[in-house]
């Protein structure tokens, strides 16, 4: 977020072959701004679900972790912050108890979890810590937009308010790990592999057909579901193609970026067949040009406890 002006006072002058993705707007809605989505993205961010699902009951340090009016006092922070207050809680009725407070800092980090989305490669990907665009070689930054199917809205934030499920039931599952006194007592991700690999080159009109391996070291069945990440990936078609916002107008940190899509437009004219099944086939468009590309995600997911996921990205390319 360049909070303290390190980035551009510092960062950028003295080391400016560092590359950077500078978060102005995604993070604050894993933050104090998860109230203004809507229940679809949010279910997992209430006090009841927050407060048996991490704080309670799983050791020393999850007991530790703050969550709206829990009664813990952080030392030095001023009064009107207390989150965990009585008296915060009354001033702000618009939380529950044990509500979530914020994880403003944690997608940064999330870029680092090798989750299969492949986030880590390229910002433009998107994955865990949300997705950005390219500034210029070095810097990465909030202005790309993913379409947000609740609200029928292309949003900046909703490339990392889209993941809020799967992080928030990963979570919950380390925090069993902290309890657990046997790997059997806590469930784990499964793993994924597609056969067919992850970087494929394929002719405009080809019909593509991928595998998914899923395993579970839980021995727990497992499901799949694939999808086009669309806004990732580059062949354009008929449908809306993603907004390329500029990058001055990224800077609204508190509302993000809205673009509503006009009525009747397609948003992906990639028809996946079996994209319930660990089977899946398409076909490239035949107006794709080469170099395009088409980003597909598989997912596999477990039915053990906290249901959890892995993926992978297939990126096709067309030549
Ligand atoms: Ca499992």
């Amino acid at each position: 977020m360049d909070q303290d002006d390190s980035y551009n006072n510092y960062i950028a002058k003295n080391w400016p072959d560092i590359r950077i993705i500078n978060d102005q707007s995604n993070f604050w809605h894993l933050a104090y701004a998860w109230k203004m989505h809507t229940e679809e993205v949010n279910s997992k961010l209430h006090g009841e679900w927050n407060f048996k699902n991490i704080q309670d009951g799983h050791g020393k340090l999850l007991n530790m972790y703050a969550l709206m009016g829990d009664g813990k006092i952080i030392k030095g922070e001023l009064d009107e912050e207390q989150r965990g207050s009585e008296a915060y809680l009354k001033k702000n009725p618009q939380y529950d108890k044990y509500d979530f407070i914020s994880e403003g800092d944690s997608p940064s980090f999330f870029y680092l979890f090798d989750n299969g989305l492949r986030s880590m490669e390229n910002p433009t990907y998107g994955g865990w810590g949300g997705r950005f665009g390219v500034v210029n070689d070095k810097l990465f930054r909030n202005t790309v937009l993913d379409y947000d199917v609740y609200t029928k809205r292309f949003e900046a934030e909703y490339s990392l308010m889209r993941w809020f499920d799967d992080i928030q039931n990963d979570f919950a599952a380390r925090a069993d790990w902290a309890i657990a006194s046997d790997y059997k007592d806590a469930n784990h991700n499964p793993t994924l592999t597609i056969k067919e690999g992850l970087d494929l080159t394929a002719k405009p009109g080809e019909k593509i057909t991928l595998h998914a391996e899923g395993s579970d070291p839980d021995g727990n069945s497992l499901t799949y579901k694939w999808w086009r990440y669309f806004e990732a990936d580059t062949y354009e078609d008929s449908k809306v193609k993603p907004a390329q916002v500029k990058p001055e107008m990224a800077g609204n940190m508190q509302l993000g970026i809205h673009q509503e899509v006009a009525k009747g437009e397609k948003l992906n004219t990639i028809d996946l067949q079996g994209s319930d099944t660990n089977t899946v086939s398409f076909t490239v468009p035949a107006d794709a040009k080469s170099g395009n590309t088409i980003h597909i995600i598989a997912e596999v997911q477990d039915n053990g406890k906290h249901t959890l996921k892995h993926y992978q990205r297939v990126i096709v390319t067309v030549k």
